[in-house]
């Protein structure tokens, strides 16, 4: 059982805003209270000022634990014995933590060879059931969407609401940080449960007068992995960065809504892209986030002068989770040297 003098997570601060009651148990890293942080160069760039929501800082090093705490802590209390999920690698993450946590059994279902270590390590030490589908991730979600109905599973991918409700705290943080919705969002899309969040989280604090603003929502795709920017499913998404490596989005429509709904747009960032925003926003900033997450960043440079007093970066997912990815940004090796001070002295005074 939680107690309440240690529990600071999303379900204990957003409680009244949640589909929870005194029946749910709940199942808590202290997800969420992730930083809101102001970037100097970002904002020169872009003419605005530009704050980043450094999501890599949550417990399982993604933004996935703050749906995640919902959706166990709901199927906890729904008596589920099992959670089950389809995942690009940071959603089995977080559903394997909290499955620990809550003492119950979780199931993966993996795109073979396409999730980075960092994630696929995390999902055996948390103990989950780790089952690798010849196939893509839109394959893996088809699969969980007809074994999910089995007696005591509980599904914790993003079609479950759960998971939304839980997401859309993010949105309620930078709100009571600035004082304000930013006036414009930008995030990377994947299955696209995040951009539904964040305009749900948006909207509710807007409607509660929390927020007097609404944001521009902008999504950014990988360009090889693009279906809501093409708007038609794709059959073989690739690119670098493996998070969003999807062609059929669960949240298709709803990511439709957010983008009208606020004139916001979607658009698509190169590997190439993300991969140089990946290591400048590490170089620049001091802030080191996966290739997904860095599609934000590319997104922003895409855009160049944007007309908005205030920007709001989502990077969902922590650079550790795939350093593989990581050395592909540049051409890194160390200067060998003996182990003797002139030796390393000569290396510091060269050029
Ligand atoms: C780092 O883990 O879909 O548009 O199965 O891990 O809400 O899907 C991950 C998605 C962005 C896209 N950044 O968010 C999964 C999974 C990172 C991610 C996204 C994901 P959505």
């Amino acid at each position: 059982m939680s107690s309440p003098l240690h529990d600071h997570g999303v379900i204990s601060r957003y409680r009244q805003y949640l589909p929870v009651s005194e029946a749910t148990p709940v199942i808590s890293l202290n997800e969420g209270s992730t930083p809101l942080i102001h970037s100097p160069r970002l904002s020169e760039r872009a003419g605005a000022e530009v704050f980043i929501k450094y999501e890599g800082l949550n417990p399982t090093a993604s933004f996935k634990d703050r749906g995640m705490t919902v959706a166990v802590s709901k199927a906890v209390e729904e008596g589920s014995r099992t959670v089950i999920c389809a995942s690009t690698g940071n959603t089995s993450a977080a559903a394997a933590a909290y499955a620990a946590r809550a003492g119950i059994q979780c199931a993966v279902l993996l795109p073979a060879g396409k999730i980075a270590q960092g994630k696929l390590v995390q999902a055996y030490l948390y103990g989950a059931k780790v089952i690798a589908i010849r196939g893509n991730f839109d394959q893996a979600l088809q699969l969980v969407r007809e074994l999910g109905g089995m007696p005591g599973f509980a599904v914790v991918n993003s079609i479950n609401p759960h998971r939304i409700e839980g997401q859309k705290t993010a949105a309620f943080e930078i709100i009571e940080e600035l004082g304000e919705a930013p006036d414009m969002h930008i995030l990377p899309v994947g299955n696209a449960g995040n951009i539904t969040a964040y305009w749900k989280g948006y909207r509710e604090f807007h409607h509660l007068g929390r927020a007097k603003i609404l944001p521009r929502m902008m999504g950014f795709q990988a360009a090889g992995s693009a279906p809501i920017f093409h708007q038609r499913v794709i059959e073989q998404p690739n690119t670098i960065a493996t998070a969003i490596r999807i062609g059929n989005p669960a949240s298709w429509q709803a990511a439709n809504a957010a983008l009208s709904g606020s004139t916001g747009a979607i658009d698509i960032v190169t590997d190439e892209e993300i991969l140089a925003a990946q290591s400048w926003l590490a170089s620049n900033e001091g802030i080191f986030v996966e290739p997904a997450s860095a599609a934000s960043v590319a997104g922003l440079f895409k855009l160049g002068r944007v007309q908005a007093r205030r920007i709001v970066l989502t990077v969902t997912g922590h650079g550790l989770k795939d350093p593989d990815a990581a050395m592909m940004t540049g051409d890194y090796r160390p200067f060998d040297a003996d182990a003797e001070v002139s030796a390393v002295r000569r290396i510091l005074e060269e050029k």
